[in-house]
């Protein structure tokens, strides 16, 4: 039977990825991010392999992600898989030189903006009995590296709202699972260092940095397993990479 996966943050990288693979693996997909141009690109683009609904609002604002939650067709509104993925680094500064703005940005995009989401799609998990939330943590969610601090508070905030649904949630059939990747070779860095493509390119320059599609089918996989088997937490890293501040360059 298909289900219904709602993904944030799948205009790019993971959640982009993440859409397309479970699009061959019989989901119906709710598509969310900020540049709608995209969500209405994939959507043309998985044509004839699922049904996808775009959602455009922008995580950080509650009333447009309550409105949109609540404004969902019927027949989009039993949601089996929430991957709460959209999140980003806003700079990398040491703290005492930090821009407030980008700290706001992370805390309130990936922190503030997931438990948004989540509110407004976990209760009808709970009254059905059934559904599985896969949060997009982060190796800066279990170690603090350099410079990393704020972004690293926000992933290890993800570990602990992981852990926390998983707690609140046990009894009511309802899995929980977080995707800890290392480093993803997305739009993460250009965003990170605001669109500097070069500065960008040098994070994943003389190794073999992970692919946003080794994610998604490990995100699909744990999405797939039999009803009462829960993939808790997974931590994923490429090859090179040891701990944050550990990767084997050339
Ligand atoms: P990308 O920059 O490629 O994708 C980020 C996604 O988040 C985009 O689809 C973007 O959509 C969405 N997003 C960002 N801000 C908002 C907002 N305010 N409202 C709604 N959507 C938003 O990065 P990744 O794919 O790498 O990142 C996805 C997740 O993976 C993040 O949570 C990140 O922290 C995590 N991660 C990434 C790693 C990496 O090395 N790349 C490693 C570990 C974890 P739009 O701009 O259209 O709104
Ligand atoms: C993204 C990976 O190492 O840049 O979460 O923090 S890292």
């Amino acid at each position: 039977m298909t289900k219904i996966a709602f993904i944030t943050g799948a205009t790019s990288g993971i959640g982009l990825a993440t859409a397309r693979d479970l699009a061959k693996n019989n989901y119906n997909l709710i598509v969310c991010g900020r540049r709608s141009e995209r969500l209405n690109a994939l959507k043309d683009e998985l044509k004839g392999q699922a049904e996808v609904y775009p959602l455009t609002f922008d995580v950080r604002d509650r009333e447009a992600v309550e409105e949109a939650i609540a404004g969902l067709p019927a027949k989009w509104q039993e949601i089996d898989v929430l991957v709460n993925n959209a999140g980003n680094a806003h700079g990398l500064d040491p703290i005492q030189e930090g821009s407030i703005d980008d700290w706001e940005a992370m805390i309130d995009i990936n922190v503030k903006g997931l438990l948004y989401v989540s509110r407004a799609i976990i209760p009808g998990m709970v009254e059905r009995r059934k559904g599985h939330i896969v949060n997009i943590g982060s190796l800066a969610g279990k170690e603090v590296y350099p410079r990393g601090n704020v972004y690293s508070a926000t992933k290890h905030a993800v570990d602990a709202l992981n852990k926390g649904m998983r707690i609140d949630l046990n009894g009511h059939g309802i899995k929980v699972t977080a995707i800890n990747p290392g480093l993803v070779e997305t739009e993460f860095s250009e965003v990170r260092f605001k669109g500097d493509k070069d500065r960008a390119g040098q994070v994943y320059q003389g190794y073999k940095a992970l692919e946003a599609e080794d994610i998604a089918e490990i995100i699909t996989f744990t999405v797939t397993r039999p009803p009462h088997v829960v993939m808790s937490d997974v931590l994923i890293l490429p090859l090179a990479q040891a701990s944050s501040t550990l990767v084997n360059k050339e």
